[in-house]
């Protein structure tokens, strides 16, 4: 059980994880997707209320290490839904990876002089450690917004898929390729919802469709709590980067409907206490319901 009054380290996401699908036996199971470089077993928590080919919606956080209300407010809505929301388990299944960095997270949960670390912890040269995750996917691949240089914080790897963690997450999700309807990873911090493309300032052909449910999402989150969020396609909203994991879902997996939220930072961007988790956790399920709602109705 986890009391989402401190930012839990990667042992207490998954002891949490064990506890929901031993207390939520008949909806809760987990799947092991693989090991990280230093060895940390992953694992996706599906949430299914059973029968066959519901659509499913597909969240992941914490790729980048010290962006810790990402992984919280994952487990959050989680929590949210089985306690009192279970109405969105009855249309749709939920897979979840609330930590698709775990070395990097357990790195600035151990060492307080590395709180700020980013990136995964993966050795690509003598001196420095560690790839982007958010710039190591094969979608335009170090075309704009990635460093080649291995110690820069936006490092996008020797290749594409050079992360093993990415690796996992590829080929969970290229695995459930009919099935996953929505792809959202969570980051922070800026308040933003953002979607496709990140590489261009060129929009997808389902723009339309991708703004239209991003402005509802916003709608619904501002009205929670007046927490404004600014919507758009990664290039233009925010700035143009290549290799996103975003990018990847629709040009790659084909998942339609993918949007990268910018969870709040506050005041203190990264370091936002742990206080916030359970309002950021509440507001954002209203975005979560909006999109549920948008792929029960759409499939
Ligand atoms: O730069 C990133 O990876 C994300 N911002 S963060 O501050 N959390 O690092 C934004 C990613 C947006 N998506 C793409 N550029 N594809
Ligand atoms: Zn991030």
């Amino acid at each position: 059980r986890l009391s989402f009054t401190y930012y839990p380290n990667y042992k207490e996401v998954n002891e949490y994880l064990t506890y929901l699908t031993q207390t939520y036996k008949n909806i809760a199971s987990l799947i092991t997707i693989g090991n990280s470089y230093e060895g940390r077993s992953m694992k996706v928590l599906k949430l299914s209320t059973g029968g066959a080919n519901k659509p499913a919606i597909f969240i992941d956080a914490g790729i980048h290490a010290r962006e810790w209300i990402a992984p919280a407010t994952a487990l959050y809505m989680v929590d949210l839904m089985l306690q009192s929301h279970r109405d969105l388990l009855s249309k749709v299944d939920w897979y979840v990876l609330p930590v698709l960095n775990p070395d990097g997270y357990e790195y600035t949960h151990s060492s307080s002089a590395n709180r700020l670390w980013r990136k995964t912890r993966s050795k690509t040269s003598s001196t420095c450690r560690g790839v982007d995750g958010n710039r190591n996917y094969d979608m335009q691949w170090m075309t704009i917004g990635a460093s080649n240089n291995p110690c820069s914080d936006t490092y996008a790897g020797p290749k594409p898929f050079s992360e093993v963690e990415n690796q996992h997450l590829r080929d969970f999700i290229l695995a459930r390729k009919g099935q996953i309807k929505a792809y959202l990873t969570f980051h922070s911090y800026g308040q933003y919802i953002l979607y496709p493309w990140g590489w261009t300032s060129n929009v997808p052909a389902n723009e339309p469709e991708l703004r239209n449910l991003a402005s509802q999402c916003a709608q619904a989150i501002a009205k929670s709590r007046r927490t404004r969020y600014t919507y758009g396609t990664s290039a233009n909203a925010l700035y143009p980067a290549a290799g996103g994991s975003d990018d990847w879902a629709l040009g790659k997996a084909d998942i339609k409907l993918s949007f990268t939220y910018e969870l709040p930072g506050g005041n203190s961007g990264f370091l936002l206490p742990a206080s916030e988790i359970k309002p950021v956790g509440i507001e954002t399920f209203e975005a979560l319901k909006v999109t549920h709602q948008y792929v029960t109705s759409k499939y």
